[in-house]
């Protein structure tokens, strides 16, 4: 342990904490901007700079490690003004259209410039316009808002291992972008929107597709059906200050209805009917009947890092589409078909914590025999947030609602999805009791629970043993296809998903500070939530849903067979 004083009050730290952390375990918190913990530790920016007692120079308290004997002072005039000067020249150099911009009740650098008592910009530039980039189907770059912080490029090159965009040119010309400048849909970005919620300000955003929802709405022609994906309900609360790891699903169901949709339904109904299909492929494929280890295709970000990376994986990649993707085949066939609605007639709206999924929603090998995409618009969750603020909804005042039942029915095994290993766990919760004809049948399986990276768990059962691996945020894919690759890794079912901690830490979910992404672990709090609703729940398991049985018995047939694949499974062809 090392001793120290922070503006002379004795603190005890481990050795290796950073002046930062020792401040905030004393009760002082230190504004930063470049800070990402553990993953952009660069002390560029210089907005957390401290005074130590014999240091020549200001130090960048971030990077700076603490040691015996130490004196720090954190907020000396000399501090302050250091921070409001570097402050004021990342101002004269940002865009400031505070006023319109998609971050403007949660940007950090607004709240750096009220936190620092910056009251007016003494270098403010008046010829700054838009640069915006938005080729790409699921993101939208404003370089005139950048602050160089290089969050975006750290994530992008440490966590994802994509590592697409990066700073182009030297001095003033210095701007994040592709490598020649090139547009972000030419490269091999995976659309995780990881770099979105990395971003400080409003330069990365989301494209905003809510103008298109409104529009099918506003559609006597057309009748809407909405689905929102399982991580959705424990995030959506964030957008209105609610704490993180609320469960807001009623409340969610009764803002959509009153947003308009037709149809209420749930994509966790969706997510069962995905362990149907794919705890089906993997007895399959367990009996000789395909590659292993089977791989998960739920996240689209990993699907697309596949394509690009580990194309010869293709093979090992289930056939199934992803919750979202069936969500919107069996809304466009079975409910369509049994309501007698023209399926053209039908407009899907899925709401997702990815943005990947905006982009999953136009791959053509989803399309259904009758001609339609699945799912028309894919929003994120922050999109949902925005227009139910703009419809004058009071969030916290709806009352709570249930989904619509013929597609909204779930189990716990559909709630858990949203967090790394819930897919696996859902499934095992079926395949196992089938694999020894009910003989086992535990309902928890918290090997594969847990935030970190790579989780590996293997079950005994009669006659063969079952190995199993969980790994989210693609460095740990990565890793995990190294090891398949040279046999170091060998197993049977594969999770894979593109975002660290699974789906609730997507890059469509609400964005929350550095200053709470460093000190909490917010993956962890929004996954309790999933694991305390699967508690909850009257059914536990896919195959006990009654939705599921009813489609099955009256539509589908057997799970992997002919119209279950026609409808809910793809190729991929890349
Ligand atoms: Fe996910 Fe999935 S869990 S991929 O994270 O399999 O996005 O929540 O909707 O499709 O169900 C996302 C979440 C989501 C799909 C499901
Ligand atoms: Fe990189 Fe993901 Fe951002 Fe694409 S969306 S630039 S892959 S972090």
């Amino acid at each position: 342990m090392v001793s120290l004083r922070i503006n002379d009050i004795p603190v005890t730290v481990p050795a290796g904490t950073t002046v930062l952390e020792a401040a905030r375990s004393a009760g002082f918190n230190i504004p930063s901007l470049c800070f990402l913990k553990d993953i952009n530790e660069i002390g560029a920016c210089r907005i957390c700079v401290v005074e130590v007692k014999g240091a020549k120079s200001l130090v960048a308290s971030c990077v700076y490690p603490v040691t015996e004997g130490m004196e720090v002072y954190t907020n000396t005039e000399r501090v302050r003004k250091s921070r409001q000067l570097t402050l004021e020249l990342i101002l004269s150099n940002h865009r400031m259209d505070c006023l319109t911009c998609a971050r403007n009740s949660h940007c950090e650098l607004r709240q750096l410039a009220s936190d620092l008592g910056i009251d007016a910009v003494r270098y403010a530039s008046d010829n700054m316009y838009p640069q915006i980039e938005d080729s790409a189907p699921h993101l939208v770059r404003d370089n005139s808002k950048c602050v160089l912080c290089r969050r975006c490029t750290a994530v992008c090159r440490a966590t994802q291992e994509v590592g697409v965009i990066g700073p182009n040119d030297r001095g003033f010309a210095t701007h994040i972008g592709c490598a020649f400048d090139r547009d972000l849909n030419e490269v091999d970005c995976v659309s995780c929107g990881q770099c979105i919620v990395a971003c400080p300000t409003g330069a990365l955003s989301e494209k905003d597709d809510t103008g298109k929802v409104l529009a099918a709405l506003n559609d006597p022609k057309k009748h809407v059906v909405v689905g929102p994906a399982p991580s959705v309900r424990v995030t959506l609360g964030e957008c209105f200050g609610m704490p993180i790891g609320t469960n807001v699903e009623g409340k969610m169901v009764t803002a959509l209805r009153r947003l308009g949709f037709d149809k209420v339904f749930d994509v966790d109904t969706a997510a069962d009917f995905t362990i149907m299909e794919e705890g089906t492929e993997f007895l399959s494929r367990l009996n000789g009947g395909g590659k292993l280890p089977l791989i998960t295709s739920c996240s689209p970000g990993w699907i697309r890092y596949m394509e690009q990376h580990a194309p010869e994986m293709m093979a090992n990649v289930s056939s199934c589409k992803s919750p979202q993707q069936m969500f919107g085949s069996l809304v466009k066939t079975y409910y369509a078909e049994t309501m007698g609605i023209d399926p053209d007639d039908i407009f899907v709206v899925s709401i997702m914590p990815c943005t990947a999924k905006k982009y999953e929603v136009r791959r053509e090998e989803q399309r259904l025999p009758n001609g339609c995409m699945p799912v028309d618009v894919s929003l994120t969750t922050r999109e949902l947030g925005r227009m139910i603020t703009q419809a004058g909804l009071l969030f916290d005042h709806l009352p709570d609602g249930t989904f619509d039942e013929m597609l909204g029915i779930s189990t716990g095994a559909a709630a858990i999805f949203g967090a790394s290993g819930g897919v696996m766990e859902a499934a095992l919760r079926t395949v196992v009791e089938q694999l020894t004809d009910g003989g086992m049948a535990p309902l928890e399986y918290k090997e594969v629970r847990g935030m970190e990276g790579v989780k590996e768990a293997s079950y005994e059962l009669p006659g063969r043993t079952v190995r199993v691996c969980v790994a989210s945020g693609l460095h740990n894919v990565k890793l995990v296809l190294d090891g398949i690759r040279d046999g170091s890794m060998q197993y049977d079912f594969v999770e894979f998903m593109a975002c660290p901690g699974g789906c609730i830490n997507g890059g469509g979910q609400p964005i929350q500070h550095a200053d709470v992404r460093n000190f909490t672990d917010i993956k962890a709090l929004r996954a309790a939530a999933l694991y305390k609703q699967d508690e909850d729940m009257e059914y536990r398991r896919s195959h006990k849903n009654p939705v599921v049985q009813t489609v099955y018995h009256a539509y589908l047939g057997e799970p992997g067979g002919h119209k279950a694949h026609e409808l809910l499974h793809c190729t991929y062809i890349k």
